[in-house]
């Protein structure tokens, strides 16, 4: 699909985003489902919190001036890993948990509650999140299943690797076992009645074995190698056999219901 130059989004750099005092800035890659940023975007839709995308620095160094691309950010975040969040004046928020807590409290009236005020809905959902978005959870362990200069950061092994694809394929199950049970009470949701933030994260993240269709993830210069990368693991043995259409229909519903689709990626579509 294309579109036009006026709906290609905007970005602005990490200097203006860190300088500036009001409003929600959030680091990305124009053209790449970076898909923490992809699913913090996501939580931020359904919240109707306006985000103002900023540009995140690559990993390397600068051809020409031989420096760390990533410096300034270290400096500013003592991190480097994407996104990060600035919001009015408060401290950078660099991991999801924090992010999702920031974006639930900043929210618009009358949207979704995604971190349920009830404490036994919020055992599950955060407990959910934590197999899906936190270490050795479900992305963690799709990062490592093919050796990269990434994998290497999140703890690549011959062994870790080998291991990954039946991580992958467990976290899949629990989630499907849910949705089932979660079907014989009415419920399309992954916790409760209502949507929450387990939905959003693993309707994104899920994207990373079950590449859906470009209505909903569309194809761009810069991502066409991470996407065949997503769909090459979805047919992994273990993995493949895990995605039932139960995962597959949820992962539509969630997205094409709650978030903006097709995804708006700036970069170059194809
Ligand atoms: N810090 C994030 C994780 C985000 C993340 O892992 N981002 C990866 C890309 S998928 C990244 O930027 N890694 C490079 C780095 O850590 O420098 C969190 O725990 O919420």
């Amino acid at each position: 699909m294309t579109r036009s130059d006026s709906d290609a989004p905007q970005f602005i750099s990490l200097e203006e985003a860190a300088a500036m005092t009001t409003g929600t800035r959030v680091t990305f890659i124009p053209g790449v489902p970076a898909m923490y940023s992809e699913a913090l975007k996501n939580i931020c839709h359904v919240k109707g919190v306006p985000l103002i995308r900023a540009l995140h620095p690559l990993m390397g160094v600068d051809k020409e001036t031989g420096e760390d691309r990533q410096a300034r950010l270290y400096e500013l975040t003592r991190q480097t890993s994407l996104p990060t969040m600035f919001h009015d004046e408060e401290r950078p928020r660099n991991v999801w948990i924090e992010q999702l807590a920031l974006a639930d409290r900043i929210g618009a009236p009358g949207t979704p509650k995604l971190i349920p005020d009830d404490f036994e809905q919020r055992l599950e959902v955060m407990g959910l999140c934590a197999v899906v978005v936190g270490e050795d959870g479900l992305v963690w362990n799709m990062r490592i299943l093919n050796d990269s200069p990434l994998a290497r950061k999140y703890g690549y092994s011959e062994e870790a690797s080998a291991a990954a694809p039946a991580k992958v394929a467990e976290v899949i199950r629990l989630i499907d076992r849910r949705l089932e049970a979660q079907a014989t009470r009415g419920s399309p949701y992954l916790v409760g009645g209502a949507i929450t933030a387990i939905d959003v994260y693993w309707a994104t993240l899920s994207m990373t074995v079950a590449l859906p269709s470009p209505d909903i993830m569309p194809v761009t210069k810069q991502n066409q190698r991470m996407l065949a990368f997503f769909a090459n693991n979805g047919e992994i043995p273990e993995i493949a056999d895990a995605l039932s259409q139960r995962i597959r229909d949820h992962q539509r519903y969630i997205l094409t219901t709650y978030c903006e689709t097709p995804a708006v990626l700036g970069g170059d579509p194809i």
